[in-house]
């Protein structure tokens, strides 16, 4: 598949959480076999979008190191992604931005040309991932015009993701082929399994 689209889309690397399950450890920058989680996926990423931004609330400094910009939450105290969501819209240009989360290091390398392929095909406004398992919610394509909606939830004093996207154009993408691209390392347990698998 090609990235012919790939001008009209921004990467958002979602790096706000509090990572309550890693300790606290900020988790983009723990390491997996010698390389930080964040350098990963702004490898896969960096071929498929028009720039690469981070969202991230803590660790600023050392997050601004990989030479891209890194902005905080519209709201303070981890509200949740949408809160990187609506930061991240107020930020680019760009007519969409593709959303990836900091500990899910082995990203698919198609993943924003079959997102937007659905969302033309369907004129959808929101295509997020589906494993074949379960929904990936934080790997999406959003239509930046959905700004003013996402603020609008947000300021009623709402945090679900599923609810806003239900809310609107939403359409699953079926990533079935490629279940393990979507391996997400949320402990240092998570972090152990990680290691030893590209080990092997
Ligand atoms: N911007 C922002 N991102 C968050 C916040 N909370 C979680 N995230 C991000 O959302 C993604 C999923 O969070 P995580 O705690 O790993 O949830 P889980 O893996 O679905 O159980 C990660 O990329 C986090 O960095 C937040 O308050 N603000
Ligand atoms: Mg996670």
């Amino acid at each position: 598949m090609t990235n012919i689209n790939s001008e009209n889309v921004s990467g958002i690397i979602l790096a706000g959480g509090k990572a309550r399950r890693m300790g606290g450890q900020d988790k983009g920058l723990i390491e997996i076999n010698g390389q930080m989680m964040i350098s990963y996926i702004i490898s896969t990423l960096r071929p498929q979008v028009a720039e690469i931004l981070i969202n991230a609330n803590r660790n600023e400094k050392k997050y601004a190191q990989f030479g891209y910009p890194v902005f905080s939450d519209l709201l303070s105290d981890f509200q949740g992604p949408l809160a990187g969501f609506a930061a991240a819209i107020d930020k680019v240009t760009t007519r969409y931005i593709c959303t990836c989360p900091c500990d899910g290091p082995l990203i698919p390398d198609d993943l924003v040309a079959r997102l937007y392929a659905a969302l033309q095909d369907q004129s959808a406004e929101i295509c997020v991932a589906h494993d074949g398992n379960r929904i990936q919610p934080v790997y999406a394509l959003i239509d930046c015009k959905l700004q003013t909606s996402l603020k609008k939830y947000l300021n009623s004093g709402e945090r679900k993701i599923d609810r806003w996207y239900a809310q609107h154009k939403y359409v699953q993408v079926d990533f079935s082929d490629k279940k393990d691209s979507f391996i997400n390392v949320n402990t240092p347990e998570d972090q152990i399994t990680l290691s030893n698998l590209l080990m092997h």
